[in-house]
Formats: C-alpha cells, sequence, structure tokens
C-alpha cells in the first residue's frame, strides 16, 4: 500500500487556478504551470487539476494546460472536471495525466467506469465523488454533479461501493459542505465510506490544518487533498509534511 499522500488541487477555471467556497465564488489563484512546480518542489506526493471552466473552448485549451503541467512534474498527475467518454479520458492520458478522474458522466453512465477500466486499466480510472450532507437525514450523503449544482438522487456511500465492483482504482471523495470552508473534512462521511469500499480514498474538502489531516487519515483516507490553504499560502506541503511526521503520520520524505 502507497504512505500516505499529501495533494494539492488546482482547480481550473479557463486556463487560471481558482479557489471558491463550496464551488461558488471563484476568486484566482494563479498559474497552474507555475503552481504545480510549485507544489511538487515542496514536496508533494500527486497532484489533481480539476478542469471547473464552463465554456468548451477553455475545456479544449486544457489540453495544452495538462502538457505544460506534464513538463514541471515527476510525480503522479490524475486529471478530471467534464470527462464524459472513454475518449475524452484517452485525450487527457495521451496529454500527459497518469490517472483521469470522472464525476458526473459517471453517474449519469456507470458503465463508463467499467470502460475506462477495461481500456486504460484500474490504475487509471478514479471516480470523483461530490457528496452533500441529506437535510432530512444527517447521517446520510446524496451524490452532487454538475459542480455541485444538482442532486444526483444516489447514496455517495453506495455509490462508492458501485464504482469499485465497476473497476474504479481509487475514490476522490469531496465533502461538498465542507469544500473551501476550512472547517475540516466530513470524517464521518470518511468513515461510511471506507468501510464500505476498500478502494484507495483520497479526503477533500474542508481541509485547514495538520490536525484536520491526522484526524483524515485516522478515519480512514489514504491520502489528503487541499487547495485553499496551499494556495492561499497558509501552509507549504513541507510544513504539513513535518508536522504529519512529528504526529506519527508516516509520510514520504
Ligand atoms: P479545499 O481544500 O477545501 O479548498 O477544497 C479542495 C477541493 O474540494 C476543491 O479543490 C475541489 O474539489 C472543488 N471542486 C468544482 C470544484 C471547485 C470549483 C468549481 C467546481 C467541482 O465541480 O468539483
Amino acid at each position: 500500500m502507497l504512505k500516505p499522500r499529501i495533494i494539492p488541487c488546482l482547480d481550473v477555471n479557463d486556463g487560471r487556478v481558482v479557489k471558491g467556497v463550496k464551488f461558488q465564488n471563484l476568486r484566482d489563484a494563479g498559474c497552474p504551470v507555475e503552481l504545480a512546480g510549485h507544489y511538487q518542489q515542496q514536496g508533494a506526493d500527486e497532484l489533481v487539476v480539476l478542469d471547473v471552466s464552463a465554456t468548451r473552448q477553455a475545456r479544449l485549451a486544457m489540453l495544452e494546460t495538462i502538457e505544460g503541467v506534464r513538463k514541471q512534474l515527476s510525480i503522479p498527475l490524475t486529471v478530471g472536471g467534464g470527462v464524459g467518454s472513454v475518449e475524452d479520458a484517452g485525450r487527457l492520458l495521451n496529454a500527459g495525466a497518469d490517472k483521469v478522474s470522472v464525476n458526473s458522466a459517471a453517474v449519469s453512465n456507470p458503465d463508463l467506469v467499467n470502460e475506462m477500466s477495461v481500456r486504460f486499466g484500474a490504475q487509471c480510472t478514479v471516480v470523483a465523488i461530490d457528496a452533500k450532507r441529506k437535510t432530512d437525514s444527517p447521517d446520510l450523503w446524496q451524490v452532487m454533479t454538475r459542480s455541485g449544482t444538482r442532486g444526483a438522487g444516489i447514496d455517495a456511500v453506495n455509490w462508492a461501493a458501485e464504482a469499485q465492483r465497476r473497476g474504479a482504482g481509487e475514490i476522490l471523495l469531496t465533502s461538498f459542505d465542507r469544500d473551501g470552508t476550512r472547517s475540516g473534512y466530513d470524517l464521518e462521511l470518511m468513515s461510511a465510506v471506507t468501510g464500505a469500499c476498500s478502494l484507495p480514498v483520497i479526503a477533500s474538502g474542508g481541509a485547514n490544518s495538520v490536525q484536520h489531516m491526522v484526524e483524515a487519515f485516522a478515519h480512514g483516507a489514504h491520502a489528503v487533498l487541499a487547495a485553499s490553504i496551499f494556495h492561499d499560502g497558509n501552509m507549504t506541503v513541507g510544513d504539513v509534511k513535518q508536522k504529519l511526521s512529528e504526529s506519527g503520520v508516516n509520510v514520504r520524505r
């Protein structure tokens, strides 16, 4: 099993890194190619680049961004955002991604998970799940799609288990409620999903301290993803890894 991983996330809108709260009010957070090199130098174990662009031409330009990011990196690169088909995934892999994450399209067409896994391998196939606590039953989470704007009407824990059965190699689990809030990861969500799915699960949404990351690992996360705290310069990846190591988390040094 891989060591616990620290994964900065670059949400890219129209060629620029952005950051918001609950996927809204996106502010500019810099150049993806520069930030990618920056985070690798700080000791990031992997990088996630998520295309959150609205327009088609911005999505097409994304391939150039991926090629530029790839030139900076020797660590694994996962790319997602708007992946709708095996062909889309192939284009991203050809542009330099090591893994491709699929979110909304897999919810509407679950066979896409099987197709990606068969064509490219489970190790390339990441299923991203944006989960939101159900208002009427707070210990259940529903899957949100289309950047958190649409309730898919399915249970997030069950969807993670189905993604595993369909050949996914990893789950990128984002708490919609915690995204950008700096209030910590949704630990109950993490426990519920890791209890139902034995794939590596990446915790995402809400990180604001090393303690938040220690908690996520203690609740079954195999990796922690963060955007806000890294983009805003509050902490470097090196700071985080130093403190995690002191807290007994066996990170790669
Ligand atoms: P923080 O570490 O809390 O900033 O969040 C990490 C992670 O949840 C976000 O970078 C990312 O998953 C948010 N996703 C989306 C989006 C952001 C803007 C627009 C759309 C989306 O569709 O996932």
